[in-house]
């Protein structure tokens, strides 16, 4: 018998009791489930960062922390965790923010906001080019931004994307490192980003980077809040740099009242929901680690602490 324990607000577990238990009934593996189990006979932690668990240290036999979340920037930096952390790559997340990043990219490329606000009744006559003629970058290729980049190709986008290490990504002109950002960013009519928060990613949106898009540019980012230098996203706005930006994810989440963001004409303000994990489909790669460190076999979605996702 192993010993999964749940590590989330309480909330969740409403959601995930089903799913998980019918996912650990798969033959092969015979598994107690429940919120509370002694810490030293725990086998695998299911967790979310926002749960009370903080101190991994009295797990002495766990195996591994499976997450919840896609992001894990607020557990990479846990020095009670030694023993190996996975992320959430779940095909009903990846569905749900391929559908919002569509949508939002559709918005801009057809310039929706005409005909939808139109106080003065214009019969203001506007072509939108056709997709083949708009190039989309995306900034992050991993799960979420190649699944995200593979839609735009077929819809006929000209899409380029953007990573840490080299891609070959079917239709996609892929660019990767320092060298490839600056060309990445010159062509990105509208901008997807797709990151990690991690040292290495923060405020990778800055004066500097949002100089180097075409003028009258649009953002769209679901990834995290640090990417974007606020004050200078507020700045290329109101200078005419970037044309509009629709921003789901913040540094301080939910977004204060007083952010400038809120009033903004320029900005739309999403509430972090471009994505949920959806549990049905989340219980499946979850499991799917579980049978794998029973087994002996690699992890899948291992998270490398070093580089922070
Ligand atoms: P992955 O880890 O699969 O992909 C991350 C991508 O970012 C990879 O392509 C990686 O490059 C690239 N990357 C990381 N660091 C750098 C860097 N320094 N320079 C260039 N590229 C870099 O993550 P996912 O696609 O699953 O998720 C992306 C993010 O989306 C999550 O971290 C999370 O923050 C956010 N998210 C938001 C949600 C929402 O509802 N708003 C929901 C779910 C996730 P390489 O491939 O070379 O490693
Ligand atoms: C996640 C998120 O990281 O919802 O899963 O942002």
């Amino acid at each position: 018998m192993i010993n999964v324990l749940f590590a989330a607000r309480p909330e969740r577990w409403n959601t995930y009791e089903t799913p998980l238990r019918d996912a650990l009934s798969a033959p092969g593996i015979d598994a107690h489930l429940s919120q509370e189990i002694a810490p030293d006979q725990v086998d695998y932690i299911v967790y979310a960062p926002n749960s009370d668990v903080q101190d991994f240290a009295p797990f002495t036999r766990a195996k591994a922390v499976l997450n919840l979340w896609a992001g894990v920037e607020r557990i990479t930096g846990n020095e009670t965790l030694k023993i190996p952390l996975a992320r959430m790559v779940d095909p009903g997340l990846t569905k749900g923010m391929v559908e919002w990043v569509t949508g939002h990219v559709l918005r801009y490329h057809l310039g929706m906001d005409r005909h939808i606000v139109n106080p003065g009744h214009e019969w203001a006559v506007h072509t939108a080019p056709l997709a083949q003629e708009r190039d989309v970058v995306i900034l992050g290729l991993g799960a979420l931004g190649t699944a995200c980049a593979e839609v735009l190709v077929a819809l006929g986008f000209r899409v380029t994307g953007w990573s840490r290490s080299a891609k070959d990504v079917a239709g996609v002109s892929c660019l990767h490192g320092d060298a490839g950002l600056a060309e990445a960013l010159a062509r990105a009519e509208i901008a997807v980003t797709l990151l990690p928060d991690t040292p290495a990613t923060t405020n990778l949106i800055n004066a500097h980077t949002l100089a180097q898009m075409p003028r009258g540019a649009f953002l769209i980012n679901p990834g995290r809040g640090p990417l974007i230098d606020d004050d200078a996203l507020i700045s290329a706005l109101d200078a005419g740099q970037i044309a509009h930006a629709t921003l789901d994810v913040f540094r301080t989440e939910p977004l204060p009242q007083a952010h400038p963001f809120w009033a903004h004409p320029q900005v739309t303000v999403t509430p972090h929901i471009a994505a949920e994990t959806r549990a049905s489909t989340a219980s499946q790669s979850i499991v799917e680690n579980i049978r794998r460190g029973e087994a002996g076999e690699p992890w899948l979605n291992l998270v490398d602490r070093d580089l922070g996702y």
